[in-house]
């Protein structure tokens, strides 16, 4: 079940449920007009479920605008959870290579702030690439949606925009190399009933065109993420509280070559198989 955000074309912010042939139901006209609510309710999938059995307004999707699918929730992202990414991240730094590499196989996790939620670009918004940086990348990731009990609810599509070249000079940079303007995306919607059993099983693919033509093509699957979703959770929640809940990055497992960087317009586009495709167009910020 794929819960979205939408504006109508009196640019009102909607709930609604993706519906298979391209439509999306309203939710907010049986009277949900805030997302978490539903996803802090007893059983979330219940609760959809009932509401799509009603007779409720329908649009298509050339009809309404998709936005980011959360609320208020604080977005958190955990790092070097892949293989890949270790291995990436050591070759760009000579200089913290040690710190990748412990943190890989260390007990506590790599977890970082990355967004406040009205910072959060949605599906068809403009990504940033930082004006001062030189070697940019979106990094993939399946994104966790928690409630304030720290109950996984749901899971959409992340891109944890990176500049490469700032994180690599120090690892003391990480904030800036990761929290900037438009440097968080996440949509299009929040896949809701699905357990980590299942979404392991799906598969994350990235696309980077360039005047229409594929320049980077890469895929991983869910079930290389090294630590199980509950410790990645269960970390974040330590000692700390998300009265609205919170979205948790799982960590990218696709990184492009070391020649590669974003450019301008460019168009990244990130596919999972279980919930669906986040497209956004890059610009300088
Ligand atoms: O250690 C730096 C960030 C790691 C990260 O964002 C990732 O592995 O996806
Ligand atoms: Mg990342």
């Amino acid at each position: 079940m794929e819960l979205c955000r939408f504006l109508t074309s009196q640019r009102e912010t909607h709930v609604g449920l993706l519906t298979g042939e391209n439509q999306v139901l309203d939710l907010s006209d049986a009277g949900v007009n805030n997302l978490t609510f539903l996803l802090e309710t007893e059983n979330p999938s219940q609760q959809i479920e009932a509401l799509s059995q009603r007779n409720l307004a329908r649009f298509s999707l050339n009809q309404i605008q998709l936005i980011s699918p959360i609320e208020r929730q604080e977005v958190w992202a955990a790092g070097v959870t892949y293989l890949r990414s270790k291995n990436a991240r050591m070759e760009e730094s000579n200089f913290s290579a040690n710190a990748y590499d412990r943190v890989y196989s260390a007990q506590r996790p790599e977890i970082f702030f990355k967004s406040l939620s009205e910072k959060v670009v949605g599906p068809g918004e403009p990504v940033g690439i930082r004006k001062d940086a030189q070697w940019n990348v979106p990094e993939p990731e399946l994104a966790l949606v928690i409630n304030s009990q720290g109950i996984i609810v749901g899971y959409t599509i992340g891109n944890d925009m990176s500049s490469r070249d700032i994180e690599g000079e120090n690892l003391l940079y990480l904030p800036q190399a990761k929290t900037y303007h438009r440097s968080c995306a996440l949509g299009p919607c929040i896949e809701v009933g699905s357990t980590e059993k299942v979404a392991r099983t799906w598969t994350i693919t990235l696309r980077i065109y360039r005047g229409g033509k594929i320049v980077f093509e890469g895929q991983t699957t869910v079930n290389r993420i090294k630590r199980s979703f509950e410790e990645l959770v269960s970390y974040l929640y330590r000692s700390q509280t998300f009265p609205h809940g919170a979205v948790l990055l799982t960590g990218t497992g696709i990184v492009p070559g070391n020649d590669f960087t974003l450019l301008p317009d460019d168009k990244v586009r990130i596919e999972v198989n279980g919930i669906g495709v986040l497209e956004n167009t890059v610009i300088t910020v």
